[in-house]
């Protein structure tokens, strides 16, 4: 069952994001650095809003870590907010739409203003951070994620079944994190169009995972499959209204000997598939091809040109308030989407291999390998 376990806590303009995670093995080495480079991803992408200026995202891990090596013991990590102002900010009324505000407020019987600060998308920050270390881990196991952007509004890249490799060469002067130039310039045009009008816009990011063995996950429970963890996780972050493995959708149009991967063995590869349609998981478990995951992110609710909303004070219509946003924050979210599924594949790894330290881990993972590859029915 799973083995990782997280909370994070924090509030926009709070004095800091936090996090502690449980269940990280002994003995790896941490490189901050390699965190804050992530965090500093995060910030990037043409769209976003006025907070990005402000911040300059640097984590601090403050327990569970010792002479930079993790000890197995909890690990938290903190990032100060320097837009710290949250005792001086003045209380809402006019819920916007899309947002947590009226629901919350009711909820919770209270103002929107402090459901608006723990909802606000700026708690992906501490989750990249959270990400950036179990990405570190799985590393050591020679799992590696990436992402790109595929779609801003109505304008998508042709890019979708590009190999990683390529995607991962095209993209690297992007500001969109997109792999191809054409479209990335269509996308800020896109942007830019939004901005005029006030408005904001969504779009499609790609998620790809390399390294993963055969049976992360499992059929035999629907809670611990690995694909409903997944989607789960990536559709818990703000804004994300859709998530599709492999075809996705458009599994639903085709016909079924066309859905499907035929199933091949050779010496040198093993047991493999000829396509990946499937986009890595088969029953709930990976299947040995490389992982591809698509995700929705709807338009930031906040509009410059705000929407009706009512008053909760006097229950009379009203226009929604306005909050400092972004425009688009699709290629930020792709870097948080490579975080959240870091975070459920080690899970998945850690849960297979056990083991309280990251020598024990590894060497449990080298044992599975040599079985899973040796496997041959009797
Ligand atoms: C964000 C921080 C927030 C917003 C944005 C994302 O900071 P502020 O409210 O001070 O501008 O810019 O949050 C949202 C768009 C949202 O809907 O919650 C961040 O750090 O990513």
């Amino acid at each position: 069952m799973s083995r990782l376990n997280c909370i994070t806590s924090g509030e926009s303009h709070g004095k800091c994001l936090a996090a502690i995670i449980e269940g990280i093995p002994s003995g790896l080495t941490i490189d901050i650095d390699a965190i804050n480079f992530e965090l500093g991803r995060r910030q990037q992408g043409f769209g976003r809003g006025g907070r990005m200026t402000i911040e300059q995202d640097a984590a601090e891990i403050l327990s569970g870590v010792i002479k930079r090596k993790t000890t197995g013991a909890p690990i938290q990590i903190v990032i100060h907010n320097s837009d710290f102002k949250i005792n001086e900010m003045p209380e809402l009324f006019r819920p916007r739409p899309g947002h947590a505000d009226l629901a919350g407020a009711v909820k919770y019987n209270g103002g929107i203003r402090s459901v608006l600060e723990r909802a606000s998308a700026r708690e992906t920050a501490i989750r990249v951070a959270v990400g950036a270390l179990a990405k570190q881990v799985l590393e050591q196991f020679k799992i590696e994620i990436n992402s790109h952007v595929v779609q801003i509004g109505k304008v998508k890249s042709p890019s979708k079944d590009w190999l990683l490799s390529r995607i991962l060469k095209a993209k690297k002067n992007s500001e969109m994190n997109c792999a191809d130039s054409a479209s990335e310039k269509k996308m800020i045009q896109e942007i830019k169009k939004a901005i005029r009008a006030g408005d904001t816009v969504g779009g499609k990011y790609q998620l790809r995972a390399v390294g993963l063995p055969i049976g992360l996950g499992s059929h035999v429970h629907y809670k611990r499959k690995l694909d409903g963890r997944i989607a789960r996780a990536l559709m818990s972050k703000q804004s994300v209204k859709a998530v599709e493995i492999g075809l996705g959708v458009q599994a639903g149009e085709l016909w079924g000997s066309k859905t499907q991967d035929a199933i091949s063995y050779s010496s040198s590869r093993g047991f493999h598939h000829k396509t990946n349609r499937a986009g890595g998981l088969e029953g709930g478990m990976t299947n040995g091809e490389e992982l591809v995951v698509t995700v929705t992110m709807k338009p930031i609710s906040t509009l410059k040109r705000v929407l009706p909303s009512i008053n909760l004070k006097t229950r009379k219509p009203q226009k929604a308030d306005f909050e400092r946003s972004d425009v688009c924050a699709v290629p930020a979210g792709s870097v948080v989407g490579e975080a959240i599924l870091a975070f459920e594949l080690l899970d998945a790894v850690l849960e297979k291999t056990g083991g309280d330290s990251i020598v024990e881990a590894k060497r449990n993972y080298q044992g599975y390998l040599k079985q899973a590859s040796s496997y041959k029915a009797k």
